[in-house]
């Protein structure tokens, strides 16, 4: 699905502001027909955000089932033959969508955006009831998958393995576009080199076009090559190369008919190659972070505010890189890296497969069969097959992505994890026309004697405690079983890139201790020299992405003090005391790379 943009052939009205929303409290409003009319017990509601953190409200806070947003829109007389197209950049974990009472929408997934042609449902000049059913449950056939308990007082609460409050509503800006009749609906842009020439093969779908063509601007503009027809090959003379830290992007400006679409792009090239990961042929080590969409009031709506202010910590400190972790990010984020040079590796919400973990804490006792009819099943499988398949067609023009990552620490070591994974990684590998390298994250359990898919993939990203949750403050065991560990990886997994995507502890900011023990910001500082001790000595290993970029909210647990605290800053981004050593770090190697 294109990003929506104003062009010269279309206009776009953004729906964001406070909207009238109520809880569902018995679940049954779809039944009762609550799109219908305007509500009556409604409050107000910040869109975009999530609403959980917004009133004082517990029983709204933590509500199992469908919440119900709603505003007036009118459209405006412009409009008049084009197509009207409303635009969720989200809706967590599901939406159904009603114009004047009449579904016109329905989506599965609480990341990924969706759409749907309401030109025929209203009237240029007049107001419209737009109505939104969200609906926050996780069940075994939902990515990320969860299940719900009934307490004794009868009270349903969401369960999940993973280690994140489970925040939604509308995360992202709704917004009403008009395009022409005949639009372009889909652009692919693929890039090489032939020495200083860029090559661009594009494709653009345009159903019904009887002429299309293409130009590339440059960044200031300026047309570089021009084609015609649906499909080609065009060479931009003395290019320049999109490139870690220097983000630089060229326009595809597509014009099909009456339509005009402007499809950024870089030129560069991703390969993997004898234990090292090229970005233009040239071996790319990632520094940064695991992150979260998570902030204080707004959980995970997108702020550009707060983006722009992310990006530029991570700027301070010399990170050149980030995983969407847990799920996709905000399309705002992912333009923003490529404008920036920051090199993402793109993540689904495939998280919390694997009944080994409750809650991100490691050995709290297997209750459950990870792959099962009854837990994660065929169903759930073909949701994170769409879930890659999807985030692919939306993602697949950025050069910031290098690298798909399809799961976060699955139960790879199961039995059945093989005949779940081969669809998943092959979903990746048929959808993305720029063949970026695939992975999935491991978890710490599935140590490489217990791995059984890691053939499937392109590189061995690895999430490792070694120092917090085993070998707990103890940090010469911590760093020989980490060098054990990554030695038994290069023999199991030759000539594959070793990324580490998660390590570090959970901090507590402002407790200092003498003896820098686990929890202090002290042990933060060593138990993270250690392992950047490790990597600097294996070359295999070609990535460094600590947990977390900052602290952020969790479901309660006696692990989780008001949430996880592995941040290398706060939840509102101050730096705790490791982040300084790590900037020095990090600035150094930037320094010494370039980027
Ligand atoms: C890993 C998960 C991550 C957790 C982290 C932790 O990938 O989501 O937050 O551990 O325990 O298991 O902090």
């Amino acid at each position: 699905m294109l990003r929506v943009k104003q062009t010269a052939s279309r206009a776009v009205f953004n729906l964001d502001g406070v909207w009238n929303f109520a809880v569902d409290k018995e679940n049954d409003g779809i039944e009762k027909g609550r799109y219908r009319d305007e509500f009556t017990d409604g409050r107000p509601m910040p869109v975009p955000a999530s609403y959980n953190d917004i009133t004082n409200d517990v029983d709204l806070r933590d509500h199992v089932g469908l919440l119900w947003y709603q505003r007036r829109v009118t459209v405006p007389r412009i409009v008049a033959d084009n197509r009207l197209i409303l635009h969720f950049g989200s809706a967590t974990h599901a939406a159904k969508v009603w114009v004047n009472g009449q579904q016109v929408a329905e989506h599965e997934g609480g990341y990924l955006p969706f759409e749907a042609d309401i030109t025929d449902a209203v009237d240029p000049g007049a107001e419209f009831l737009l109505s939104v059913a969200v609906d926050n449950r996780l069940s075994w056939d939902t990515i990320p998958p969860g299940w719900i308990e009934t307490d004794s007082a009868g009270k349903p609460h969401q369960r999940y393995f993973h280690d994140f409050y489970n925040y939604s509503g509308l995360h992202r800006s709704v917004s009403l576009y008009t395009r022409p009749l005949i639009a372009v609906t889909d652009v692919t842009v693929v890039t090489d080199f032939d020495g200083a020439d860029g090559i661009v093969r594009y494709e653009a779908a345009a159903p019904g076009a009887e002429h299309i063509s293409v130009r590339v601007l440059d960044a200031a503009g300026k047309e570089v090559a021009a084609g015609e027809g649906a499909a080609g090959e065009l060479r931009i003379p003395n290019v320049t190369p999109w490139q870690p830290g220097r983000g630089y992007l060229y326009t595809l400006e597509v014009s099909a008919d009456q339509d005009i679409y402007p499809q950024k792009f870089g030129v560069r090239t991703v390969q993997v190659k004898d234990s090292q990961f090229l970005i233009n042929g040239k071996p790319f080590y990632f520094r940064g972070y695991g992150r979260h969409e998570d902030n204080i009031t707004i959980g995970k709506g997108h702020n550009n505010a707060l983006m722009v202010r992310d990006f530029e910590i991570m700027e301070w400190q010399g990170a050149n890189s980030f995983r969407t972790s847990h799920y996709p990010y905000a399309e705002e984020v992912m333009d923003y890296a490529d404008e920036r040079g920051v090199v993402v590796i793109d993540e689904t919400p495939a998280v919390g497969l694997n009944t080994g973990v409750s809650g991100g804490i490691l050995g709290s006792g297997k209750t459950f069969k990870t792959f099962s009819p009854e837990t994660i099943n065929d169903t759930t499988r073909a949701g994170n097959v769409r879930e890659v398949e999807k985030l692919i067609e939306r993602d697949k023009n950025h050069p910031c992505v290098v690298l798909w990552s399809v799961m976060n620490e699955p139960d790879s070591g199961a039995d059945e994890a093989r005949a779940y994974f081969e669809p998943v990684a092959r979903a990746a590998r048929e959808s993305d026309p720029q063949h970026r390298p695939v992975g999935f994250v491991n978890i710490m359990l599935a140590t490489p004697d217990k791995e059984k898919t890691i053939d499937l993939f392109d590189v061995v990203m690895l999430n490792r405690y070694y120092g917090w949750y085993v070998d707990t403050g103890n940090l010469d065991d911590a760093e020989a079983h980490l060098r054990q560990e990554i030695a038994e990886w290069i023999k199991v997994a030759p000539g594959k890139p070793i990324i580490f995507t998660e390590y570090g502890p959970d901090t507590l900011p402002g407790y200092r201790d003498f003896y820098h023990r686990p929890w202090s910001e002290e042990f933060q500082a060593d138990m993270l020299a250690m392992f950047h001790r490790v990597f600097d000595d294996i070359p295999e290993v070609v990535g460094e992405q600590m947990w977390n970029f900052a602290d952020f909210q969790t479901a309660p647990g006696i692990m989780r003090v008001g949430g996880n605290k592995k941040g290398m800053f706060t939840r509102d981004r101050q730096p705790k005391q490791n982040a300084f050593a790590v900037r020095q770090r990090w600035l150094a190697m930037k320094e010494e790379s370039g980027f």
